[in-house]
């Protein structure tokens, strides 16, 4: 009975079993190709690590819902998760850490994090917090104006929704019904500073003051935000206008690789989130419907840690990119 009804759950959001299967798998990449990321760094072989770890249900269950290629992603600096579901690959991230010239972000001239795919329609993120915003609401005005299906994906953290640029975009994308989801990844933390002591009241109630749905989500719950951000989409796609998703989550690791969180937060506090992890939780549902068990989780675990020696052994044998490539892209050719 039990089996019965937490079944129907995917099976009402549409999902199959396969689907289930890739969500699992796309999450557990993400992880594995992180916690790989802080190896390198300790090894001083990566400069800077800024993590998705914590935040993967937030990131595979929203972006399941892009067609590649199709909608647009404006991600931000966490987003590993979604980069590699849309098809950026482990080896590109490690060069893209490293430095490396094949690096397919930028050359190896950007920090990490800054994600960029012509063909995936991922835009890259400017390193100021926000500024994306504003960006894929023009993308959304765009797809309009073309009378296009695309949808946009603009994502940050809720302390991205302190500065007016996200405000802005938010009111613009109210006024004209723009075919954009906005997602917040609320992890709790900015920097070292508490969603407290940086967010006034309610994130997703704000949507209302500019016109359209917000919903706050348990963003451990991949299911949960899938079956939001599925409803975002559609409604997007169907010319109504924009919606507003806080996914409540938490950052399991430190800011980035140069953050010592020992000085701003307690130990159990990570103790407790560790035990709402998202992957461990979604492997715990696969397992009580009978979708998982640990020979199969072990097998995917091994083929996916196989792709990532592979990919990280390349990045570092990979050439740097050129000094005198420093400046391409950067002013014209006069
Ligand atoms: C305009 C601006 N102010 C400050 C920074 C420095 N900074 C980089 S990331 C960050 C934290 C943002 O927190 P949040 O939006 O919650 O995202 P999180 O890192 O927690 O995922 C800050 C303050 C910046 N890059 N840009
Ligand atoms: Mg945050």
């Amino acid at each position: 009975m039990a089996i019965r009804e937490t079944r129907s759950r995917y099976e009402a959001l549409g999902l199959s079993e396969d689907d289930l299967r890739r969500l699992h798998y796309h999450m557990l990449r993400a992880r594995r190709v992180d916690e790989r990321s802080w190896i390198l760094n300790r090894q001083g072989k990566a400069a800077f690590v800024i993590s998705c770890q914590g935040q993967e249900a937030a990131q595979v269950g929203a972006a399941y819902n892009l067609r590649p290629g199709h909608d647009y992603l404006y991600p931000y600096y966490r987003d590993s998760g979604m980069t590699l579901l849309l098809g950026q690959t482990p080896r590109g991230q490690f060069l893209s850490l490293m430095g490396k010239k094949e690096d397919p972000n930028s050359g190896g001239r950007q920090m990490p994090g800054h994600y960029s795919d012509r063909a995936l329609n991922i835009v890259t993120a400017s390193a100021p917090v926000g500024v994306q915003y504003p960006q894929a609401t023009g993308t959304a005005l765009a797809f309009k104006m073309r009378k296009e299906d695309g949808v946009v994906l603009v994502c940050g953290g809720e302390a991205s929704t302190s500065g007016g640029d996200w405000h802005e975009a938010m009111n613009f994308a109210g006024i004209h019904d723009l075919p954009v989801v906005f997602l917040v990844e609320n992890n709790v933390y900015s920097i070292s500073t508490p969603a407290a002591a940086q967010v006034a009241g309610s994130i997703a109630a704000r949507a209302e003051g500019y016109g359209f749905p917000g919903h706050a989500i348990d963003g451990n719950d991949v299911l949960a935000v899938y079956e939001a951000a599925r409803e975002a989409f559609e409604r997007a796609r169907s010319g109504d206008g924009p919606t507003l998703i806080e996914a409540k989550t938490y950052r399991i690791t430190a800011h980035s690789s140069d953050d010592d969180d020992r000085r701003y937060r307690e130990r159990e506090e990570i103790e407790e989130w560790r035990l709402k992890d998202p992957i461990l939780r979604f492997e715990k549902y696969l397992a009580e419907n009978g979708l998982l068990d640990e020979e199969q989780k072990e097998a995917m675990d091994a083929e996916i840690k196989a792709e990532v020696a592979e990919a990280s052994e390349y990045a570092d044998n990979a050439p740097f990119a050129d000094p005198e490539d420093v400046l391409t892209g950067v002013y014209a050719e006069v």
